[in-house]
């Protein structure tokens, strides 16, 4: 197993090491185009192996050649947002990025899977795969993971339980349109409307919906990387291990959840293949209205771009 992670910034080399400690591929390929950057940072990490006791080999590069063969591909290159700055100002400049980016993987790692970080995310992961040509099932956006970790992080604080027995579940794209639904989220199976009252629901959705932002705001400069790699790298254990983990992820939709050409967020089973199913459940006509918006909301975004 050979994984290929584009962008040594925050997310990219948190993911990378936490690919290395899960020893979920022999072979870690860090690319970035800062000078020196990649290869210090593998370098670093590959001098933890002997303490964290993992074997995978650590490569950091600024070119394409090493990661030739790779079978998935983690992308995070591209510009984080800065305060005030919303995921839509990202649009045009990391599309050119994430394009230049595709070009490169799909020349040298035609099979691999391609999964997604860079924002504003269903876009991006819409530019991968148009640029790659790969099949709908091997190009699969990071996005719902991170939100229903954040939704489950907020719901174990509010009840003062273990993040364990905390399940949840979000629909939509990635930012401020995210659909959490509170009536398939639970508590060791019980679900969070027997729990709590509505407005705690909508305060803690709320909390989710502007976690991204929460962070930006205390950094000051950059945007979190601690649950988004942890959350990336949950997925690209699913599809090493073949676990087949149902997590919500962004993926093309051709009528699915009444959704067409577009990238959103949907429960998935993740596994060797990459996407090997999308599970669909009926909404209420409330929640699918808000689908509607969010899925709308990627196609406007899609819509600005001349690929
Ligand atoms: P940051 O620490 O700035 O790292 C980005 C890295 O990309 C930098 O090291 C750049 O040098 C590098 N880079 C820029 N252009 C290229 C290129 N053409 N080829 C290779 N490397 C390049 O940012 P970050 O790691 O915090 O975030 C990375 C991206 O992920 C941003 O777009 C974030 O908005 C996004 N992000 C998304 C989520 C989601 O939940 C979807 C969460 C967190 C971050």
């Amino acid at each position: 197993m050979k994984i290929t992670v584009v962008g040594g910034g925050n997310v990219g080399a948190t993911a990378a090491q936490r690919i290395a400690e899960k020893e979920l591929a022999n072979e870690v390929v860090l690319v970035d185009v800062v000078a020196g950057m990649p290869q210090g940072k593998s370098l670093d990490m590959y001098e933890s192996a002997p303490v964290e006791r993992f074997d995978s080999r650590m490569i950091g590069t600024q070119g394409y050649d090493e990661t030739a063969g790779s079978d998935i591909v983690l992308i995070t290159a591209g510009l984080a947002r800065k305060p005030g700055m919303s995921r839509d100002d990202l649009l045009l400049k990391n599309t050119e990025i994430v394009q230049g980016i595709t070009q490169e993987i799909a020349k040298r790692s035609p099979n691999s899977i391609i999964v997604m970080v860079t924002n504003p995310l269903d876009v991006m992961t819409y530019v991968a795969w148009k640029v790659s040509g790969f099949a709908k099932e091997r190009v699969i956006g990071m996005a719902g993971v991170l939100d229903s970790a954040r939704f489950r992080s907020f719901i174990a604080m509010e009840l003062g339980v273990s993040v364990k027995d905390v399940s949840a579940f979000v629909l939509g794209g990635h930012g401020d349109t995210m659909v959490p639904l509170p009536r398939y989220s639970t508590v060791a199976g019980i679900p969070l409307p027997d729990l709590m009252d509505k407005a705690t629901i909508d305060r803690i959705v709320d909390r989710t919906r502007n976690g991204g932002a929460e962070i930006v705001k205390l950094l000051g400069t950059g945007s979190a990387y601690y649950a988004p790699s942890a959350s990336a790298v949950e997925m690209i254990e699913s599809i090493v291990r073949d676990q087949k983990r149902i997590l919500p992820c962004a993926v093309w939709l051709q009528g699915e959840y009444g959704q067409k050409d577009v990238f959103c967020g949907v429960p998935v089973k993740l596994g060797k293949k990459g996407i090997e199913q999308i599970i669909q459940i009926k909404l209420t006509p409330e929640e699918q209205k808000e689908l509607d918006k969010s899925a709308q909301d990627v196609k406007e975004n899609i819509a600005k771009l001349k690929l």
